[in-house]
């Protein structure tokens, strides 16, 4: 079965960004209950910036559980990338990363590594970049075992990275790490850029994909833009998908308009 989720963004820095809820944890759980959602995923400024209590208090009182934490913050932030060329740099995105890692395995939830993988800027070669990536995801990867969760790795559109840019790209970098719980992160936006065929992306990576951004081909809220939903549904059932369908989107027009709409798209095409 396939659970509904909905982001809350943390970081006043990304109040632009593609997150549904904006500001607070306890708005944005009794908004994402009163909705329907069955959990939340954050992206946070740290892992060291929520409170695990009360964050444990909101998610038990309104029956939500904690899909995915974002790690974004760390390049928005503090420039850190995966892929620095430089071991000094690497090590503390890694140890960023790992603080983000402990904070999600603490309610069961995976962390993702999407803009973290970083860039090569057309200063590098991308396979010496792809070699930093695969030793520091084969690192973290190691952390998140050691806390029994996974690590999620996000493929992004080419106006965000040279690295990972497609499933595809995603499953080889994954091979060459080889690590157990390092699953992919179907981002149905990114992947409307880059895929030459959505659904078929879908298909040909069954039992790899570990989340799923829900949002539509203009990154509104799915129902809002020209997404065809009803055969990346179906990939997604045929390849025994059972993880959250996520709404990373824009709060367009307004934070309840996107979510209601986002339930309305998941219950249509993704739930039961
Ligand atoms: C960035 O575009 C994105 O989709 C996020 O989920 C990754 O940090
Ligand atoms: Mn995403």
């Amino acid at each position: 079965m396939i659970l509904s989720s909905i982001t809350v963004c943390l970081v006043p820095e990304a109040s632009g960004g593609p997150f549904v809820y904006h500001g607070d944890v306890p708005t944005a759980c009794r908004d994402a209950s009163a909705q329907g959602f069955d959990a939340i995923e954050i992206f946070a400024p740290s892992g060291r910036h929520v409170n695990r209590a009360h964050l444990q208090e909101l998610l038990g009182r309104h029956r939500l559980q904690l899909a995915a934490v974002g790690t974004g913050a760390g390049m928005l932030l503090h420039n850190h990338s995966l892929s620095d060329p430089n071991t000094g740099n690497r090590q503390r995105a890694c140890a960023y990363v790992r603080e983000i890692i402990d904070f999600g395995a603490d309610f069961g939830a995976p962390a993702i590594v999407g803009s973290m993988q970083g860039q090569t800027l057309g200063e590098r070669s991308r396979e010496s970049a792809l070699e930093d990536l695969a030793d520091s995801i084969r690192e973290l990867a190691g952390h998140a075992a050691g806390r029994g969760t996974e690590l999620l790795m996000e493929p992004l559109n080419r106006y965000e990275t040279d690295l990972v840019k497609t499933l595809s790209d995603g499953v080889q970098l994954i091979e060459v790490v080889g690590a157990e719980n390092v699953k992919l992160l179907a981002d149905l936006f990114h992947m409307n850029i880059e895929e030459t065929d959505p659904t078929q992306a879908i298909l040909d990576c069954p039992g790899k994909i570990g989340h799923v951004h829900f949002v539509d081909s203009n990154r509104r809220a799915a129902g809002f833009g020209h997404m065809d939903y009803g055969p990346i549904a179906h990939a997604l059932s045929a390849t025994g998908y059972n993880g959250f369908a996520s709404a990373e989107a824009f709060p367009l027009p307004d934070a309840k308009a996107a979510a209601e709409m986002t339930i309305k798209a998941y219950r249509r095409y993704l739930a039961g």
